[in-house]
């Protein structure tokens, strides 16, 4: 498998070619669903630009912080990233944060194909806006699929307030979100996107075949996506190439993607919807799938699906017929439990996930042989160290009535099982030969979750929820393969090193930065920080929110008409900004 895997990726090299993305990150105003707010853009425009790529190619990002306020960063979700950890874009995993002010750049191989996306990894900055489609084509697969066109489109959900703010009130106010809403103790989104916006227009001709690409850059909930009278043919998960397999409805959850071919009705006598609808908050768009046979207005009615027509994805099999790994070499057993103020934090495993002192990439570069103690991480980052070669099992086991999206980055994974209640471990399970494969995958509600996965990619690798701010609450871990090879073959760049030393970020030692003693990892980080405030570099102050609560400041009334506009990158908008959202968040109580 290994060396299949390795041969793709060097053919896939061969023809490429090398492709620039810069990015200038800042704060612009948006109104996607005619409610003005100010959005986390690129280069002063929002949605920020989906990147198109061939498989293969060198693909740099110049990365600019030119948000004044919020630290940032930018995850290529779902490129593999092999002999790349450095550039998986995650802040202290494998970089440091990147501060206002500061550029960086990452630059990876493009692999696999598919539809990805790429999103701020940075303390739930991404549901602000940062984060959009990327697509890498493999021509070869295209031929293959013969499809007459290609149609991409993203779901998400969206909210009013700003991350840090929300954050805040999930984790420390009073657990009232704005307009009340909130869902599964989430906070619930008002709104629902397809392509960042509330409606579009698909032209098909009878009986070409077109290729959807989707993906769900969704902060909480999973999207239902269904054609009315058309069924769709999944050909791709998360960057798996399957075996077509017919579904009339397909969930998606945060971070996931499908790839499917709908094919144009023989004789269309109307419009047809297509709809990606939210069951958790009853939200949908309904989108146009017009032949033309229906002069004037495009208007469809909303269709519905009972949920037994929703595709079960282990039913998915890969186009390559994988065999099952195994025997597994480790199993890594990770509980999902909640604690602390209203039970909003979450351990995944023994430990919840608490952003460290050092980039974890860093300690295991500079450890030496101790790099295979997970000591010297420390119990903050959740540590899993493994040997390159081996079969790693992670049992999920979710006695909670939420449904998690779980991302495991650097791997593709088999599930292997997944199903009601604990995982009985002592039973004589029979998997199945030919298991599905992607890189996120759902733990059922009160239930649990079996997947493998080959350690074939050495790095330091997270592995968390996706429901964004579940993963600012901790359910998150690390899993680090192979310290020695990462030692005899990562070099940290003077750019990376540069990053931390500007911020007096430690580049080497254990957990605490300690060179001499590692295993004295008291200073180590091991707590969340007493409010959260998301990547909100200045919150605002405990004087300034009591002075506030004396003389609340009252937000000007944000603009009803939809309108985009960019305005000086570094700047915050007056009213709807920082102070507008404070001042609604204290007169809640
Ligand atoms: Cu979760």
């Amino acid at each position: 498998m290994l060396s299949l895997f390795l041969l793709q990726f060097f053919l896939a090299s061969c023809f490429a070619k090398t492709v620039v993305y810069d990015m200038s990150i800042g704060w612009v105003n948006a109104a996607p669903d005619g409610f003005m707010r100010p959005v986390i853009g690129v280069n002063g425009q929002w949605p920020p630009p989906a990147m198109e790529v061939d498989l293969g190619d060198t693909v740099t990002v110049n990365i600019k912080n030119d948000l004044g306020n919020e630290t940032t960063s930018l995850h290529y979700h779902g490129m593999i990233q092999l002999d790349s950890n450095a550039m998986d874009g995650v802040p202290m995993t494998c970089q440091c944060p990147i501060q206002p002010g500061q550029s960086y750049s990452h630059t990876f191989k493009a692999f696999p194909a598919g539809i990805f996306w790429y999103h701020s990894h940075d303390k739930g900055q991404y549901p602000d806006g940062l984060r959009a489609p990327m697509i890498v084509r493999d021509r070869k697969r295209d031929q293959e699929l013969q499809y007459d066109k290609e149609y991409f489109f993203s779901v998400s959900d969206w909210f009013h307030d700003e991350s840090p703010y929300i954050l805040h009130d999930y984790f420390d106010g009073s657990g009232n979100f704005r307009n009340g809403l909130s869902k599964n103790r989430m906070p619930a989104p008002p709104s629902t996107l397809i392509n960042d916006t509330t409606s579009l227009n698909f032209q098909l001709e009878p009986n070409k075949r077109y290729l959807f690409r989707m993906v769900s850059m969704a902060a909480v909930f999973p999207h239902v996506i269904s054609f009315e009278d058309h069924d769709m043919y999944v050909v791709n998960t998360d960057g798996v190439p399957t075996q077509p397999t017919k579904a009339k409805a397909i969930e998606i959850h945060p971070g996931q993607r499908y790839e499917v071919i709908v094919i144009g009705k023989a004789k269309p006598t109307k419009n047809y919807a297509l709809v990606s609808y939210m069951p958790d908050v009853n939200l949908q768009t309904t989108s146009v799938i017009s032949y033309g046979v229906v002069k004037g207005s495009l208007r469809v009615a909303g269709h519905t699906v009972s949920r037994a027509l929703i595709l079960d994805d282990m039913q998915i099999l890969p186009q390559d017929q994988a065999a099952l790994y195994g025997p597994p070499d480790v199993q890594i057993d990770m509980p999902v439990s909640y604690f602390g103020k209203r039970h909003r934090r979450i351990r995944l495993g023994e430990h919840a996930y608490v952003t460290p002192k050092i980039p974890a990439l860093f300690i295991a570069l500079s450890t030496g042989e101790e790099a295979w103690n997970p000591a010297v991480y420390g119990t903050g980052i959740n540590p899993h160290i493994v040997k390159q070669g081996s079969i790693v099992q992670i049992v999920v086991e979710n006695m909670d009535d939420v449904v998690h999206p779980m991302h495991l980055h650097g791997y593709q994974f088999q599930t292997i099982a997944r199903g009601p209640g604990k995982w009985n471990k002592a039973a004589a399970h029979v998997f199945p030969p030919v298991p599905m494969r992607r890189d996120t995958v759902t733990t059922p509600a009160n239930g649990h979750l079996v997947i493998r996965f080959r350690a074939n990619n050495p790095g330091v690798w997270m592995f968390h929820c996706h429901m964004e701010f579940h993963s600012v609450a901790g359910m998150m871990a690390t899993i680090i393969e192979a310290p020695d090879i990462l030692q005899k073959t990562v070099t940290i760049s003077p750019e990376s090193l540069d990053l931390c030393k500007a911020q007096n970020i430690p580049t080497s030692g254990n957990c605490a930065g300690l060179t001499d003693d590692l295993y004295d990892t008291s200073q180590c980080n091991t707590d969340f920080p007493p409010e959260e405030w998301g990547a909100l570099i200045n919150p605002p102050t405990k004087a300034a929110v009591a002075a506030a609560r004396v003389t609340p400041v009252r937000a000007a009334p944000a603009p009803a008409k939809k309108a985009k506009k960019a305005r000086p990158a570094g700047k915050r908008p007056a009213g709807a900004g920082r102070l507008g959202r404070l001042a609604r968040y204290l007169q809640r109580d």
